[in-house]
C-alpha cells in the first residue's frame, strides 16, 4: 500500500505540478485523476519553463510511469500538442512512459463551443469563468451517458454513430438557442481519425489494471489533482466550481483502486490564496498589496494567460481542505513570493452578522458576504529564493511558518521557495 494523493487545498494553482515533479524523483507512478485541458501545471527544469496541461507531471522523470485515468476529460487535440512539445524537448522518448485510459472521455469542438456560448449568455455576476476547454459540457455528456470515450476514437464505427447522434442535439441548440455556428460530423471524423493515429501508441485499455498491479507490488503510486479543493463540484462554492470532483477521495474512484491504497493525502497551499474566475473570495485584495503578491507571484493563469485574484492566507477554507479532503501532511509553496510586506495577513475566522464564525458557509452567496478576521504576523525583507536549507530562513519567516503549524494541527513537510526543484526546502 503506497498511494500517495496530491490535492489542491485552495483554488487551484497550489504548486502542485512542482510538488508532484519534486516528489516523482521516487514515484514509480504518477496518475492524473480529473480535470482536463483547464489545468495549467507550471514545471521548471534547469531555468526551463514547461506547462502541462493533461499529462502528468511525472513525465520529467523518464522512470516514472504516467497514466491518465478514467476520470479525466481528454482534449485529444490538446495532448496531442502537448506531447509533440515533450518529445520536441527530449521527453516522452519511450512512449510507453505515458498511459491513457480508454474509458476516460473525450473533448470535442462542440463542448468548447458550448461552454464559450453558455459564459457569454450569462450575466456578469452569474459568470462562472471557466477557462473554455469545454470541461462542463463534457462531464454533462459522461454524466448523460453520451460521452464519447478515449477508446471510441479507435473503432469508425461506434465514433461516427456516437458522434452523430450527439451532434443532433448539439448542433439544434448551437444553432436554434444560442445562434452559434455548428459541426460537421466529416469534418470531426476526420481530424479524428488523424489524432487517433498520433494518440495510438498511448493508448492503454484498463489503466485500473496497471495502476492496481503497481499498488499491490508495493510500488510508490502517485494521484496527481488538478484545480483545488474550493473548485470541487460537490463540496466547493457551487456553482462557481469546476465539474469534477477535485478532491483526494476522488483519486480512487477515478482510478478504479479502493480508497484502503491510500497511504498519505499530500494537501499543497500557496503562502497566500489566489482565484481565477467568478466567486466568492473572502479574503481577496483590491488594493496595491494584492498587486504586488500579483506581480510577485506572476498570478496569471497558465492555461488562459487570465490574471488570477490574490489574497491572505485563508485558514479557515484551509481547515475545510484538510477536514474533506483527510489531508495528512502539507506543502507549503510560493513563500519566497511574500518577500517585501511589512506584515502579513491570516485569516483566522469570519465574521458573519456580527457573529465570528469558524467553518466554512456552505453556501457561495453567505461566504460572498462574510468579513474575514486577519491576524498580522511580522513581515521580512529577504530573499528566499536561494534558502538552501531551514536554519537559513529569516526569522520571521519561520515564525510565520511555526504559527500556521500551531493553526492547522497537520505538519508542513515541506516549503518551497522558488518554482525550480532545488528551492525546496524539507522540514523532516
Ligand atoms: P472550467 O474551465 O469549467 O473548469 O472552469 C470552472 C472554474 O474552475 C476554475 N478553474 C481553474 N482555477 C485555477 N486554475 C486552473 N487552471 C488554469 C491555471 C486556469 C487558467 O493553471 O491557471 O489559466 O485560467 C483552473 N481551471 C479551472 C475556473 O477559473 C472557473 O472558476
Ligand atoms: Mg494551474
Amino acid at each position: 500500500m503506497a498511494g500517495i494523493v496530491v490535492v489542491g487545498a485552495q483554488w487551484g494553482d497550489e504548486g502542485k505540478g512542482k510538488l508532484v515533479d519534486v516528489f516523482a524523483e521516487k514515484a514509480d507512478m504518477v496518475v492524473r485523476y480529473q480535470g482536463g485541458a483547464n489545468a495549467g501545471h507550471t514545471l521548471v527544469v534547469n531555468g526551463v519553463k514547461t506547462v502541462l496541461h493533461l499529462v502528468p507531471s511525472g513525465i520529467l522523470r523518464q522512470d516514472t510511469q504516467c497514466v491518465i485515468a478514467s476520470g479525466v476529460v481528454i482534449d485529444v487535440f490538446s495532448i496531442r500538442d502537448e506531447i509533440k512539445k515533450l518529445r520536441a524537448t527530449g521527453y516522452l522518448e519511450n512512449a510507453k512512459q505515458l498511459m491513457i485510459s480508454d474509458t476516460a472521455a473525450i473533448i470535442l469542438p462542440y463542448h468548447k463551443a458550448l461552454d464559450a456560448a453558455r459564459e457569454a449568455s450569462l450575466s456578469k455576476d452569474a459568470k462562472i469563468g471557466t477557462t473554455g476547454k469545454g470541461i462542463g459540457p463534457a462531464y454533462e455528456d459522461r454524466a448523460s451517458r453520451r460521452a464519447v470515450l478515449f477508446g471510441d476514437i479507435f473503432d469508425q464505427q461506434t465514433l461516427r454513430t456516437k458522434i452523430e447522434l450527439a451532434l443532433r442535439e448539439k448542433n439544434f441548440i448551437l444553432e436554434n438557442y444560442y445562434k452559434a455556428p455548428t459541426f460537421n460530423i466529416d469534418d470531426i471524423m476526420k481530424s479524428l481519425a488523424e489524432v487517433a493515429e498520433d494518440l495510438a501508441p498511448y493508448r492503454c485499455r484498463d489503466t485500473s489494471l496497471v495502476v492496481g498491479k503497481q499498488l499491490k507490488a508495493g510500488k510508490r503510486v502517485l494521484f496527481e489533482g488538478a484545480q483545488g479543493t474550493m473548485l470541487d463540484i460537490l463540496h466547493g462554492t457551487y456553482p462557481f466550481v469546476t465539474s469534477s470532483s477535485t478532491l483526494a477521495s476522488n483519486a480512487c474512484a477515478s482510478a478504479g483502486i479502493g480508497p484502503t491504497n491510500i497511504q498519505k493525502v499530500i494537501g499543497v497551499f500557496k503562502a497566500y490564496t489566489t482565484r481565477v474566475g467568478g466567486g466568492p473570495f473572502p479574503t481577496e485584495l483590491n488594493d496595491e498589496v494584492g498587486a504586488k503578491i500579483q506581480a510577485d507571484g506572476h498570478e496569471f493563469g497558465a492555461t488562459t494567460g487570465r490574471p488570477r485574484r490574490c489574497g491572505w492566507l485563508d485558514l479557515v477554507a484551509l481547515k475545510y481542505a484538510i477536514r474533506i479532503n483527510g489531508i495528512t501532511n502539507l506543502a507549503m509553496m510560493k513563500l519566497d513570493v511574500l518577500t517585501g510586506h511589512d506584515r502579513i495577513g491570516v485569516c483566522t475566522a469570519y465574521k458573519v452578522n456580527g457573529e465570528l464564525v469558524t467553518e466554512l458557509p456552505t453556501s457561495p452567496y453567505e461566504l460572498e458576504k462574510v468579513e474575514p478576521v486577519i491576524e498580522w504576523i511580522p513581515g521580512w525583507k529577504e530573499d528566499l529564493t536561494k534558502v538552501k536549507t531551514l536554519s537559513d530562513l529569516p526569522r520571521p519567516t519561520t515564525n510565520y511558518i511555526d504559527y500556521l503549524g500551531s493553526q492547522l494541527g497537520t505538519p508542513i513537510d515541506v516549503i518551497s521557495v522558488g518554482p525550480g526543484r532545488e528551492q525546496t526546502l524539507w522540514v523532516k
